[in-house]
Parts: C-alpha cells; sequence; structure tokens
C-alpha cells in the first residue's frame, strides 16, 4: 500500500484528493490548520474506504512545526510515496497600490516557503529510497498575470520556478516532480480571498460552469499512476469555459 501526504486537505481541492487517493486504496495523510475538519475527514476516510488515515495540524508556514509533525509520524505512515504541496490560497483582489501588505506576507509565506518547509522534511525518505513523487498545486495564475492579482500572481509564479528547479535538483534521486496549475475551480478559495464576502465569491463563478475539486482531483491522482520512467511535469488544466487567466466565456 502506497502512501500519500496531503496539504490543506481540510476543504476544497485537498479534501477531493484525500477522498480520491483513499478511493485508490492508499495509505493517507492530511493536514491543515482546522483540527475539527481534519478529525472529522480522518473518520470518514476510514470508516468508506477502509484504509489508515493520519492527521496533522499545523501551519505550513511555521517550519518548526512542519519539521516537528513530519518527524512525529507513526512509522505506519513515514514510508511517504507521493507528496501533494496543496495548501494556499489568495488574499484581496485590489490594484497594487491598494494591496494590503500583510495580505502579501501571508501568500507568499504560505505559497511559496511553506511548500518548501514541507518538502525538505518529507524529501530525506524519498532520497534515500530513490523514489518518489512531488505535486506542487501552483494555478493558472502562475503562467499568466491577471489585472489585481499582484501578490497572488508573484507567489504562484515563484512556485512554478521552485517546481522547476525541484525537478532538476532532485533528478539524480529519481523523484519525480509535477505542477498542475488549474484555472477557475469554485472550492472556498474565493470566500477566503475576499474575507468571507459571499456575494464577491459567488460573482466569480456566475455564468460558466467551473471546474470542480473533484475534477482536479481525478487529474492529479491520475499523474500518479503512471510508469516509474514517466512523469507529467507540467500541466494547465482549465474548464471548458476558460482560455487563459482573463478570457473566460461567460
Ligand atoms: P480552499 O480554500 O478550499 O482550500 C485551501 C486549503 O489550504 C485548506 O485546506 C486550508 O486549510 C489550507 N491552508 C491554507 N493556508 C494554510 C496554512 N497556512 N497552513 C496550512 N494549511 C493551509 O482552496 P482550494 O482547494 O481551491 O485551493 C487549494 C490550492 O489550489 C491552493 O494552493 C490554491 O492557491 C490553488 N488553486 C486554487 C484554484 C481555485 O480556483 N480554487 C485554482 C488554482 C489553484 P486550513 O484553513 O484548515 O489550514
Ligand atoms: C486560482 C485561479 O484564476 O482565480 O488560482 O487565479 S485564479
Amino acid at each position: 500500500m502506497k502512501t500519500v501526504l496531503i496539504t490543506g486537505a481540510t476543504s476544497g481541492f485537498g479534501k477531493a484528493m484525500a477522498e480520491k487517493f483513499a478511493a485508490n486504496q492508499y495509505r493517507i495523510i492530511i493536514t491543515g490548520r482546522r483540527a475539527d475538519r481534519l478529525n472529522e475527514l480522518e473518520k470518514q476516510l476510514a470508516a468508506t474506504y477502509k484504509v489508515p488515515v493520519h492527521s496533522l495540524e499545523f501551519d505550513v508556514r511555521d517550519r518548526e512545526a512542519v519539521f516537528t509533525a513530519i518527524k512525529q509520524l507513526p512509522q505506519e505512515f513515514v514510508t511517504i510515496d507521493v507528496l501533494v504541496n496543496n495548501a494556499g490560497l489568495a488574499l484581496g483582489r485590489d490594484y497594487f497600490e491598494d494591496a494590503d501588505t500583510e495580505d502579501w506576507e501571508i501568500m507568499l509565506d504560505t505559497n511559496v516557503k511553506g511548500v518548501m518547509y514541507v518538502t525538505k522534511a518529507v524529501l530525506p525518505g524519498m532520497i534515500a529510497r530513490k523514489q518518489g513523487h512531488i505535486i506542487n498545486m501552483g494555478s493558472i495564475a502562475g503562467k499568466e498575470v491577471y489585472e489585481r492579482g499582484n501578490g497572488y500572481c508573484a507567489s504562484k509564479y515563484a512556485l512554478d520556478a521552485l517546481s522547476q528547479s525541484m525537478r532538476i535538483d532532485l533528478l539524480r534521486h529519481k523523484i519525480k516532480v509535477t505542477g498542475i496549475h488549474p484555472g477557475a475551480a469554485e472550492t472556498e478559495f474565493s470566500m477566503v480571498r475576499f474575507k468571507g464576502n459571499a456575494e464577491a465569491a459567488d460573482k466569480m463563478y456566475e455564468g460558466y460552469q467551473p471546474l470542480t475539486a473533484a475534477d482536479v482531483a481525478d487529474v492529479v491522482y491520475y499523474t500518479t499512476t503512471l510508469p516509474l520512467h514517466v512523469c507529467i511535469n507540467d500541466l494547465v488544466l482549465t474548464c471548458t469555459a476558460q482560455a487563459n487567466s482573463f478570457y473566460l466565456q461567460r
């Protein structure tokens, strides 16, 4: 039985991926900050899919907490085959001059440094076994910038650079690195971005059919099903109504 560690599994893509991997008989490690949701998902996955599930509560921005949590994994869960760096967020949708500098800090710390910390903590086992797959959840916002996307786009461009860089550096350890770049998908993403403003969040998905978390989970899972010698390096997926970051047919 293989083991997957998915960060940000308390909602959206992370939760859907946990379900997808569990349905395919993976041993599951789920992480996030909201302990109640982790506990609930842990119970649900174990009961539905009869797979071992372990949850770790930490903030990916907290370097100490990340390393401590990974170090304290029970023996049954220490051999991680697939790491999905999914935890992330956007905060605000403002012109550069109006954007909140604290929002920038949080996005860059979470979307970039959080991925570095979690990966660094998980890597030693993969290197020792000369096998592993790291999947980084980028965004179409890391491929094409859009108006009022400044800090978020910068964080996802940085993550794209990090994915490319990891792929080169980890090549000699036979570790696969896949960058996944979804377009608009209806999750809690926009509620977080618009800080609880449901009207603004709902508007993002009006007049077209966005991706669902399950759509993204299916594609991520597929990238892990390929033979050892085959790697999807980089993958952009959007709903059919979306051509790129800013061209959306409503
Ligand atoms: P959700 O808001 O539904 O989920 C985000 C997840 O990230 C939650 O589980 C949250 O858990 C976790 N998270 C956020 N900050 C932290 C933190 N500091 N430490 C630990 N966990 C954290 O959004 P999505 O599922 O849509 O987003 C998942 C990823 O996909 C993100 O990286 C996002 O940028 C990216 N993405 C989203 C798109 C979309 O349109 N929805 C499109 C392209 C990419 P908790 O709050 O419990 O900590
Ligand atoms: C989320 C997709 O287009 O809102 O990464 O930036 S978008």
